[in-house]
This record gives structure tokens, C-alpha cells and sequence, in this order.
């Protein structure tokens, strides 16, 4: 249903227009970063008009807020040619240059606005919202280095920094929203009067809907000085101090996630945190007042959703425009805020759940303490305060409407756990909105092999209507032979890539089995490589005894000061380098750790995966959201009764999934026992061996001791229950030998995946979020 009033150029006109754009441009250069920009101008020009017709469409529609410190968006250029219906024509036009499209759009930078799953959540959310009819606008942080870029060497993490906008970003518009943020300062009768400004200098980028459907916007707050440059003390001598102001406010925006273990590292992030809050609140205010809009009904016209604790402090912010700019009471004031502001909790981990100490915020933010300070008089069941330190989670809670866990069992365990109390006093405060994603990116985009193959069996239209999917059962023979030759097709492509990029060659008719997210202890990557070490010693016992060829590929990065991260980094690329270079298990068995994991390097990954790595200790992982991207893929999951692992099996069926390990209740009685991990590991002697050959220089004979602190936290600690799950996951893992030897098998198991997830689209959870937390129905085409 696109909108009548946009035009989509025809192939031959898009032709023609990057052709001109690379004369006009370009000096009629026709390297791959030329035709990228040219490219991505012609459809910059097609995406704006969209977009302004959407914005005016949706003129006077209730709409959301949706504050995000991530926005993991990956490459747009892409995403772009495919909604726009002009991929073939980009195909020709790159094949006519002498260059194929798959390199022109890898050249693109990979946005890298977050750090793992919540960032790319708020991307899946934004393409869904524009989608679905649902005005929206994004708010983020323009940071000028996303998440860092992850080297190896020495089989180690390096960092170095990410520039995605070196060479400018075709995708944004410098806005005409700007307003000016105040920091530190006093407090007289209520009255603020900040001691520094930054300026917070808007750059949009539109986000247009499938086909062109409807859009949205991500606006990205950039720091600027009020005043760059100071000529006096330039002229004066002073030539790098006159600058400093400039210096000092472009610092804000600098990095995603600053360092955040020393005094400065902790004020920066809370200075983003408020800079992005504040900004974002001014300009939805700013409309909302330009509308001519009494404060009453705000409610009527904006939902803001906070992603996580990050933006909370937007509740004391808007408390504060409310009582100080506009003059309310505190309790009407706080029955407003709670009227538009809903919160999203992505995660029960202690060390994740923010608190700010009540000197640093008091400092920073003077005003905004004393605000705290009266709602935790206000509500003194509510937990905002506790131990000299502001407690985020609590704050957020209190001041929401709506808060949301992101799976059926994260929801349970949040009312159960960290908020028990205030779910106690606010029974219908906590809903569930399970996490979904993307199918237009992660499987027309990533995968339009399988793509055309469901729409050779179910017809066009799926795409924004995933429950289709269901359409594909009974399964018909020929639909599930095509999807196995589509995985194939995948498997042979990242074969030849792994062994053009990274030399190491890989059998395609082997398993490829992935785990690729963040690298974490909870997220037991060591459970995985523990295994691959016993499964190779039991290959090497008796290479004849008919195993399963497998290629075990991890991909992920360590926050820079996660010492443990980093060792199980450094540990699998050691048995990397062994496994793969023993000719006694040859095609066996081969291991891979691809380097700076991102967007781009998902989309390529999970086509190719028959085997989804989701082996986290339950009750640790929100959701996950890779997960649900390779079931539409078509991989089986090997997994935990964790997060969503829960319902994609409940959908995709108990016979299509590999379950093992605990449950959240047995992993809490479970780590009451003494010694448990001592008596796993007696019970267990592969993971015995395995866990000795991380002591005797097995893979480092010159530094035998090297891995001895995995080792030793398995067997010691191990908070994460690695060795108390080894057994039953070796156990899985080789009931997914078997099922893969029976090809056919399979293959019916894996199309049952893809016909079964349709409900993970983010549409669903969009509207999900829709109906029940924002009140907004969507924009009629
Ligand atoms: N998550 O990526 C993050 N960052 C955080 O700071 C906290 C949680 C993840 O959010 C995803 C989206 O909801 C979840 O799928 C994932 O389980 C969680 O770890």
C-alpha cells in the first residue's frame, strides 16, 4: 500500500540517475566507493519525499518517543534497494560498472550505534514501526565512534576505534532541531541555573517503511559547543586552548559506553545519558507546545518508551519542565509523567541494572536530585534510593506507566526477582512484550534464497504479514527440498568467503554450527568451546568411528576491560589454530573465531547456519533476538530453556529443537550445592580431560598455565554453571549428529523452523507495544 503521492524511480530512470550522479559527483569515477555514494545519494533523493509525506501524514497522530543510547543499524543501502523494489536495477547497474553489488554495499560503514541486542532491537523496532503505520520517532546519540572495531592478533581482542562518519553519512540530514542542554551549576528556590551548555544539534535520518509504506524518523543528537571557537584567546596565543570549548563539548558524543571505571568515565556516560534524555524531551515538547497543546494532554499525543534505564533520567527531566517551566504541582506533575512514560527491561543481571551515587548526580545535575529525592519521599515502597545512590531500575519503574519485560520468562522472572516489591504494589504495572525482529532484513535482505523459495510456495505478501509462514504446512516435498538447496547454496557461499578472508577451509556438506553475540560468561561461549575440545579429543581417540563432520564458527566481541571475555577470545582461537591443523581429524572438525562482529557479518552468517548456539545459564538471557533469526533461517536450536528459547521451541515443536540444561529454579538450587561443580565434573570425565588440557599447554606449550583461570572457574566457582550443564550438552550435541546424518530429517526439521517463527516478527511486538502500552493505533494508509 504504497502512498500514491511517492514515486519510485523505474529501473531505467535509477540507472540514469546514479550515472549522472557519478559524472556530476564523482569526476565519472567508478571505483566501489564512488558508486556507493552515488548510490546512495540517488536513493536518499527517492527516501526524503517518502518520508516527508509520511511525517505529514501522521501530523496529529498520538505518537511514540522511542529513547535508545543504542541504535544498532547496521548498512542501509541494502535494506533500502530491497523496500524500494530496486535491487535487480542496482545489480545492473553495478555489473555494467564492472563491479557486482554485493561489493559496492560492503562498503558502506556498518553503523554501529550499540553494543549487542538491545541496540539492534531498537533498529528491528524502527523499520516495524515505519512498517506497520506507527509515527515514531527514534531518539539517539550521534556518537562519532560506534562500538569499536575488534581485531586479532595473536589469537587476542585488540581495539581500535570505529569511524563510521569519516566520510560522511549519506543517510542523515542535519535538522533545524537544536536546544541547548544544561549541566552542573546551583539550585536557589527551585530555580537551576547550570554552570555549562552544550548544544544538542539534531541530525535525522529518515527510516522509510517497507515499500515505502509509511516512515519514521531517527533523530541523533549531536554535541556541539555553544560557542566553538574563542578568537580573543586565539589571537591572544592560546591556538589548541582556543578550541577548547569545542573540545570539551564534542567529548560528550565521542564514544558509545565510555569506560566507565573512573570518576570521569561515570560522569560522561551520565552526562550522554542526560544530554540524550533532555534533548529529546525539548523537542518532543517543543511540538507539542508549537501545536498550541495544553500539558494536560500531552498523554493524548506522545508515549515515550525508555529503552532500558539508560534514558531514565527523562522521568525527573520532565518532572522538572513540568513543575519548574510550567508550573505544576508535583503530584499532578508525576500523574502527567506517568501518563506518557513506559519502561522497557532488558536484563536482571545485578552489574547490568544502573545506579548513579547521589553526590556525582547531585553534582551534575543538582536540580534533578532534589526531584528524586522528593518522588522517594513520595513513594517510600518504591526503592529509588538506597545505599548514598540512585537505583535506576526502581526510579524508572516508579515513574512509568507500563513496564515491559522482553520474553513470557524474563517478564516472570522480573516480577519474581528485582521488582518483586513493586510489582506487589503495582500489580498491573509489569506486562510482557516478548522481542521480535525484522523479517524484511534478516530474511529478504540476508537471505533471498529462502525469500524466493517461501514466495514460489505461499505467494507475495508475507513479508509484512510473517504469520504467513504457517502457510508452508503441511510442508509440501518440493518446498522443503528447495529450502535444503538454498541452504546449501549459503553454506558453499560462506565456505568460499571463510576461505578467501580467513584461509581456513571448510567442508559445506559438514554442520555449521554458530554461536555469535557478545561474548559473556552467562552467554557461555567457554560451554561451547569446552566441548569442541572433548569432541576432539574423542574424534582423535577413534577418527573412524563415523562422527558427524562439524564446523564450529564463533563470532563476537569483549568489552574492552572484560578480562575473562578477552581469555575465552584468546582460548578458542588457540584451538582454533590446533584443531585445525591436526590431520588426524582433517574435515572433521574445524573451528573458526571471525573477527569485529556486527551487522553485516550476522547477515552473512546466519543463512549458513544449520546449528543456533542459544546456551546461556537460564534465567540469564532477557530474550535474545539472534535466536529468533536463525529459526527463520532455518538453523535448529541447540538451547536452554532461557529468555525466548522458551517460546521459539513452545512454536517450532519440542521435536525440532535441542533442549538441555537446567532450568532458572534448578540453576538456583543447583549453585546452593557445594562443590557442585567439583562433583559434575567427577561425574563427567570428558570434561575432566577437556578442562586438563586448558592446564597442561595443550594449545600454548610455551605458557601451559595460560588457560588454567577458565579452568580453574569451572571448576571452581562457576557461577555459570558451565560444568553442571557439560554432560547434558554433550548429550544434546550429539543428538544433533544424529538428526543431521538424516539429511532428509533435517531438512523437514529446519523448514518447520522457518514455517513456524512467524510470530517473531517485530510486527507483532510493535503492535504488541501498540495496543497495550502505547495506546496509538496505526496511521490508515
Ligand atoms: N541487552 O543488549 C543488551 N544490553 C543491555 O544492556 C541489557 C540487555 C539485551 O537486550 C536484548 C533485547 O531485549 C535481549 O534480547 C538480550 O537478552 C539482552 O541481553
Amino acid at each position: 500500500m504504497r502512498d500514491e503521492a511517492v514515486t519510485v524511480p523505474s529501473d531505467a530512470a535509477f540507472r540514469a540517475a546514479v550515472l549522472e550522479r557519478l559524472s556530476s559527483d564523482h569526476g565519472g569515477r567508478r571505483d566501489l566507493c564512488s558508486v556507493r555514494r552515488a548510490m546512495a545519494a540517488v536513493l536518499r533523493g527517492v527516501v526524503v519525499p517518502i518520508w516527508q509525506s509520511a511525517l505529514e501524514r501522521g501530523a496529529g497522530h498520538k505518537r511514540v518517543a522511542y529513547l535508545s543510547m543504542e541504535f544498532l543499524i547496521g548498512r542501509l543501502a541494502g535494506d533500502t534497494l530491497l523496500s524500494l523494489g530496486l535491487r535487480d536495477a542496482a545489480k545492473a547497474v553495478c555489473l555494467e560498472l564492472g563491479l557486482t553489488l554485493d561489493d559496492v554495499l560492503e562498503v558502506e560503514p556498518d553503523a554501529a550505534l550499540g553494543n549487542g541486542g538491545l541496540g539492534r532491537l531498537a533498529a528491528c523496532f524502527l523499520d516495524s514501526m515505519a512498517t506497520v503505520g506507527c509515527p515514531a520517532v527514534g531518539y539517539g546519540l550521534r556518537y562519532e565512534h560506534g562500538l569499536f572495531r575488534q581485531g586479532i592478533e595473536d589469537d587476542k581482542q585488540t581495539e581500535t576505534p570505529e569511524d563510521w562518519l569519516s566520510r560522511g553519512y549519506p543517510w542523515e540530514l542535519r535538522s533545524a532541531r537544536s536546544y541547548g542542554i544544561g549541566f552542573f551549576g546551583t539550585v536557589t528556590d527551585g530555580v537551576w541555573k547550570p554552570s555549562e551548555t552544550i548544544w544538542a544539534q539534531g541530525y535525522d535520518v529518515p527510516v522509510p517503511g517497507w515499500q515505502g509504506s509509511f516512515a519514521g524518523t531517527l533523530r541523533l543528537w549531536a554535541a556541539e559547543a555553544v560557542q566553538s571557537f574563542d578568537l580573543g584567546r586565539f589571537n591572544g596565543g592560546d591556538h589548541v586552548g582556543a578550541s577548547e570549548t569545542e573540545a570539551s563539548a564534542r567529548a560528550l558524543c565521542r564514544v558509545l559506553y565510555p569506560d566507565d571505571g573512573t570518576e570521569a568515565g561515570q560522569t560522561l556516560r551520565l552526562k550522554q545519558e542526560y544530554f540524550l534524555s533532555a534533548a529529546s524531551l525539548a523537542d518532543l515538547l517543543a511540538d507539542h507546545r508549537a501545536a498550541g497543546l495544553p500539558m494536560e494532554t500531552l498523554p493524548d499525543h506522545v508515549a515515550i518508551q525508555l529503552n532500558d534505564t539508560h534514558p531514565a533520567i527523562a522521568g525527573p527531566e520532565l518532572m522538572r519542565v513540568l513543575i519548574d517551566e510550567e508550573g505544576l504541582e508535583f503530584d499532578a506533575a508525576l500523574k502527567l509523567a506517568r501518563g506518557v512514560l513506559n519502561y522497557t527491561n532488558h536484563t536482571l543481571l545485578p552489574e547490568a541494572l544502573e545506579s548513579w551515587p547521589e553526590m556525582l548526580l547531585g553534582w551534575l545535575l543538582p536540580r534533578h536530585l532534589e526531584i528524586i529525592r522528593m518522588l522517594a519521599g513520595a513513594m517510600p515502597g518504591a526503592g529509588i534510593l538506597g545505599g548514598s545512590e540512585v537505583r535506576m531500575g526502581n526510579l524508572a519503574f516508579a515513574m512509568a506507566g507500563r513496564v515491559n519485560g522482553v520474553s513470557a520468562l524474563h517478564t516472570e522472572l522480573m516480577k519474581e526477582t528485582v521488582f518483586a516489591g513493586l510489582h506487589r504494589q503495582h500489580p498491573e504495572r509489569i506486562v510482557n512484550q516478548t522481542n521480535g525482529v525484522t523479517p524484511r532484513r534478516w530474511i529478504a535482505g540476508c537471505n533471498p534464497g529462502l525469500a524466493g523459495a517461501v514466495t514460489a510456495a505461499i505467494g507475495e505478501g508475507w513479508l509484512t504479514d510473517l504469520e504467513r509462514l504457517g502457510e508452508l504446512e503441511p510442508l509440501q516435498p518440493g518446498v522443503v527440498e528447495a529450502m535444503a538447496e538454498v541452504k546449501r547454496a549459503n553454506k558453499v557461499q560462506l565456505a568460499a568467503w571463510l576461505g578467501a578472508t580467513q584461509g581456513v577451509q571448510v567442508d559445506p556438506g559438514a554442520m555449521f554450527d554458530v554461536q555469535i553475540k557478545r561474548i559473556h560468561e552467562y552467554k557461555r561461549q567457554h560451554l561451547n568451546i569446552l566441548e569442541t575440545i572433548a569432541l576432539w579429543q574423542e574424534m582423535r581417540d577413534a577418527p573412524q568411528a563415523g562422527w558427524v563432520p562439524r564446523v564450529k564458527i564463533f563470532a563476537g566481541k569483549a568489552a574492552p576491560g572484560y578480562h575473562f571475555a578477552k581469555e575465552i577470545i584468546h582460548l578458542i582461537g588457540k584451538v582454533a589454530r590446533m584443531v585445525n591443523a591436526d590431520p588426524v581429524t582433517g574435515d572433521l572438525l574445524k573451528v573458526v573465531f571471525l573477527p569485529n562482529y556486527n551487522v553485516s557479518l550476522a547477515e552473512r552468517l546466519i543463512p549458513a547456519a544449520d546449528l543456533s548456539e542459544q546456551i546461556s545459564t537460564a534465567g540469564k538471557e532477557a530474550s535474545g533476538t539472534g535466536n529468533m533469526k536463525f529459526a527463520m533461517n532455518g538453523a535448529l536450536t541447540i538451547g536452554t530453556l532461557d529468555g525466548a528459547n522458551v517460546e521459539i521451541r513452545e512454536r517450532v515443536g519440542a521435536e525440532n529443537f535441542l533442549l538441555f540444561g537446567m532450568t532458572a529454579e534448578e540453576v538456583s538450587s543447583r549453585r546452593a550445592i557445594p562443590d557442585h561443580a567439583a562433583t559434575a565434573i567427577e561425574a563427567e570425565p570428558r570434561l575432566a580431560r577437556a578442562l586438563e588440557a586448558l592446564r597442561d599447554g595443550t594449545f600454548i606449550p610455551d605458557w601451559p598455565d595460560l588457560f588454567a583461570g577458565i579452568a580453574d572457574n569451572v571448576s571452581g566457582p562457576d557461577h555459570f554453571l558451565v560444568a553442571s550443564d557439560f554432560a547434558d550438552y554433550w548429550r544434546a550435541q550429539r543428538e544433533a549428529d544424529r538428526w543431521f546424518a538424516d539429511a532428509d530429517g533435517w531438512a523437514e526439521k529446519a523448514a518447520l523452523n522457518v514455517a513456524r517463527s512467524g510470530w517473531f516478527s517485530s510486527d507483532r511486538t510493535i503492535r504488541g507495544y501498540m495496543a497495550d502500552i502505547w495506546g496509538i493505533s496505526p496511521v490508515s494508509a
